[in-house]
């Protein structure tokens, strides 16, 4: 019989397995994009060694906004209403700034009804994550076109639709998101390489992920299928994510690779593909995104990069520590000042 001990358990930086990063078992389909997604989260959080206690995670009403519940099960939660997330995660990211807003959620939830709280989320650059689990479906209720869903494309039972989709990435960039970037669930490495560097980017990081339904999507006709993906995925780029804690000197070959660096000095490698391609230029990524779709390519990858603006946080001059932990002597006037206020009233 062997005495050797068991291996050592793997801890990241902040001393923790990874089990501490998971969530309840999923109970999507077997197949579904969603859990692909989660199970980048769960790695991609424990790599960067993020306490799983210091994120609040934010979802509307789909199957993508139940995922949440399958990773970070330590974090702080909120399921809201259908659509509902962006208000939710902004008052909360206003109470306490202190913790990482990581929002999931869906293209129904996000493009339909949830569009108006979407859109001032993004005028605000909302520091948090906000990731759109696209599968051009309605999942939970059994499949109806959302409003990313491509115009022509066919649902299983023949129905065409006829309307053009909104691409929530232009939307994004137009509106005011300071990170904007495309993904595939069946990208591991790029999607990976895009979560770590929102984790660290100081603003509102909007990822668009294909997710395809296994269940409701993913037959021939979909734009939003696995066998789509593979034949019209356009990265624009081959992405690495060197954290600032590494302190690698990145090999810059002229005309090759472009390095962007992030708030806190990490950075994000760019390896030419083909296309020259700075996602810094905002004229040049609204254009990109327009010729992708005349093209009928899906163009993933680091859309579009600002670190100047200042977020609804920095905007709001607000005090360092987290509102939700003041004490009322600091968040409410003395009596006195109400009392001024009154007499000046009579
Ligand atoms: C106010 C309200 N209207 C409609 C619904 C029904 N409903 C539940 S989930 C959903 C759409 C979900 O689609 P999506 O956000 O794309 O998530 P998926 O299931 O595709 O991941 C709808 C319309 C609801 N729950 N609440
Ligand atoms: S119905 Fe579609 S979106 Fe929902 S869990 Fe199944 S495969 Fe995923
Ligand atoms: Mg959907």
């Amino acid at each position: 019989m062997s005495t050797a001990a068991a291996p050592p358990k793997k801890v990241n930086r902040a001393g923790l397995e990874v089990i501490s990063y998971k969530g309840l078992r999923t109970t999507l389909c077997a197949g579904c994009g969603h859990n692909a997604i989660s199970e980048r989260i769960v790695e991609c959080f424990f790599e960067m060694a993020i306490p799983p206690w210091r994120v609040a995670k934010f979802s509307g009403i789909g199957c993508s906004s139940k995922s949440p519940a399958y990773f970070l099960g330590l974090a702080h939660g909120f399921n809201a209403v259908h659509g509902r997330a962006p208000a939710v995660a902004t008052g909360a990211m206003l109470a306490n700034h202190h913790l990482l807003g990581l929002t999931v959620t869906g293209d129904g939830d996000t493009a339909s009804i949830g569009l108006g709280q979407f859109s001032h989320m993004l005028r605000r650059n909302i520091p948090m994550i906000y990731i759109i689990e696209n599968n051009g479906v309605y999942g939970l209720t059994k499949g109806q076109f959302s409003a990313t869903a491509d115009q022509g494309s066919k649902l299983k039972t023949g129905v065409v639709n006829d309307l053009p989709p909104m691409d929530l990435c232009l939307l994004a960039i137009e509106l005011g998101a300071t990170l904007v970037a495309r993904s595939f669930s069946g990208d591991k490495r790029q999607f990976q390489a895009i979560l770590k560097a929102a984790i660290v980017h100081k603003g509102l990081s909007i990822i668009d992920v294909i997710s395809p339904c296994v269940t409701f999507n993913d037959h021939e006709g979909s734009t939003k299928s696995y066998a789509y993906m593979k034949d019209h995925d356009e990265p624009l780029h081959e992405m690495n994510f060197v954290p600032a804690y590494e302190d690698i000197s990145v090999e810059i070959e002229e005309g090759e690779v472009r390095a962007v660096t992030l708030h806190d000095g990490s950075k994000i490698v760019l390896k030419k593909l083909g296309r020259d391609y700075d996602p810094t230029d905002k004229m040049r990524a609204v254009q990109t995104l327009h010729e992708a779709s005349r093209e009928d390519h899906v163009v993933t990858g680091l859309l579009y990069l600002d670190t100047s603006r200042p977020t609804f946080v920095d905007l709001l001059n607000l005090v360092d520590e987290p509102l939700a932990t003041l004490p009322e002597a600091r968040v409410r006037p003395p009596k006195a000042a109400l009392e001024a206020v009154m007499e000046e009233l009579r």
